[in-house]
């Protein structure tokens, strides 16, 4: 599609491609003789800050719905294929993602979910990634994460990106299609794929299959816990009962070795591979059973630099003839955006009336260290004062005061927004691989302090909200 135009040449960044010119229709989005989108075509658009008709979302919202109705609770396929963590609404790694990871065409995907909430670009994940599910139905899987809920989605940001960039009945319609997203995934009869991990109530994997998943995920019981328990934190796996309350989520359950062991001798599995959890490389292998076996539990986080300020690397993970092969990815840079979906007119308000009022403040109030710099302008208010009749005094005198008060009142409001700190928090970048110098050392270990500094004040983020 043609570019919007720029006739007079006058963009403050001209150096930022122009985005296209107008929502993509539906005879634009869909190849000819087929009912196939044509899925390159729109992650051009989408990555060039493109839109889409409302009848095109629509589509392809309804479409990837009636393909996840017709999947079983837990997908069965076999490797090669390349299993995507948590993305978080980070659209423009997730560009970065399908590149490395190899083309859709040809190459086998499963995701673990999270696809929105936190980042600005989730309605561009969710409507990429159901492009490509409409054109390759069994080589790409999209499963379901804790966030892809309606409690979550409102608590969160993506509930208010998509009002924001079409309405709520497309919300609604996107709810329906998180509803109907399978729950877990086995590769080669050997690897379990889920986004958060095991339950207690989790004895065969026919106990997944019973599970009426076309809901929003109960509070407790097996559907929650696979979307939101995590691995112990610990080098073994050591943990007082094979299930404890997981505090971190305020929900659901943490599991060590011997749940995981069992569920896995139970089922002739040899892994669980799961999401959920930010990590400082992408990944981490959870190697309860010694440093020799295949890890029992492998976290995959997908998001780099997650949040735009924890500093880590994501990964994907590629399993071929049932042995790993893990790829790390840096941030991408990605289309700036105010906080809380601003646009610039109303971001800038504040400080329009901040400097109206200094001018007024000028106007208005006589300035004491001005005084003996102009003392016959001095002179002059005293004696129109004098002169004036009380009542218009008092009026005079009223207006200054209000004048001040407002002044104060917007600095307050200022403050309350912290409006330009958050702009300070969204420049943050990786750099590439390489050699490494003194001074790159020291980065690493200040961005691990970062990590685990902002890991720490985030927790509160990582809690499950509770119901009103
Ligand atoms: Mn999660």
């Amino acid at each position: 599609m043609e570019p919007l135009k720029d006739p007079l040449n006058d963009r403050v960044v001209s150096q930022l491609p122009l985005p296209p010119q107008r929502s993509l229709p539906m005879d634009m989005l869909i190849k000819p003789f087929s009912n196939l989108p044509c899925w390159k075509f729109l992650k051009d658009h989408l990555s060039q800050e493109g839109k889409l008709s409302k009848s095109s979302v629509i589509f392809l919202i309804s479409q990837a719905r009636f393909l996840f109705e017709t999947e079983s609770n837990i997908i069965e396929l076999f490797d090669p294929v390349v299993i995507v963590g948590d993305l978080h609404g980070q659209f423009y790694d997730l560009l970065k993602i399908l590149e490395v990871g190899g083309n859709p065409e040809n190459t086998k995907y499963i995701f673990l979910g999270d696809y929105v909430d936190r980042g600005h670009f989730s309605l561009e994940i969710i409507l990429l990634l159901y492009a490509i599910k409409i054109n390759f139905p069994h080589t790409f899987y999209l499963l379901r994460g804790n966030h892809e809920t309606r409690q979550m989605t409102s608590h969160f940001n993506f509930r208010k990106e998509v009002v924001y960039k079409y309405d709520l009945e497309t919300y609604e319609i996107i709810m329906e299609s998180f509803d109907a997203m399978p729950l877990a995934c086995v590769v080669n009869g050997k690897f379990f794929g889920v986004h958060g991990g095991i339950s207690g109530q989790l004895g065969v994997l026919n106990d997944i299959k019973n599970i009426n998943r076309f809901n929003e995920p109960p509070h407790d019981g097996l559907f929650c816990d696979l979307l939101w328990s995590d691995p112990v934190d610990s080098q073994v796996g050591d943990l007082s009962e094979k299930f404890v309350y997981n505090e971190t989520r305020s929900c659901s359950c943490v599991y060590g070795l011997k749940a995981a062991r069992s569920f896995l001798k139970n089922n002739a599995l040899t892994s669980i591979i799961r999401a959920h959890e930010v990590q400082m490389d992408g990944y981490k292998m959870h190697m309860w059973d010694g440093v020799h076996k295949f890890p029992t539990v492998l976290t995959i986080f997908s998001a780099p630099n997650y949040c735009g300020t924890y500093k880590n690397k994501g990964a994907i993970l590629r399993l071929e003839d049932s042995t790993i092969d893990i790829k790390q990815i840096d941030r991408s840079t990605e289309p700036f955006v105010l906080p809380h979906q601003l646009d610039v007119f109303t971001w800038s308000v504040p400080f329009i009336i901040e400097k109206t009022l200094s001018f007024l403040n000028t106007i208005l109030l006589p300035n004491n260290e001005n005084e003996d710099q102009l003392p016959e302008e001095n002179e002059l208010i005293e004696n129109m004062f004098e002169e004036m009749h009380d009542h218009r005094k008092a009026v005079l005198v009223s207006k200054i005061r209000s004048a001040s008060k407002m002044t104060k009142m917007v600095e307050e409001f200022k403050e309350k927004h912290l409006l330009t700190k958050h702009l300070r928090n969204n420049s943050e970048e990786n750099t590439g691989p390489g050699e490494m110098t003194d001074e790159e050392e020291h980065e690493i270990e200040r961005s691990l302090k970062i990590f685990y500094r902002r890991k720490a004040k985030d927790i509160v983020n990582e809690k499950r909200p509770q119901p009103k």
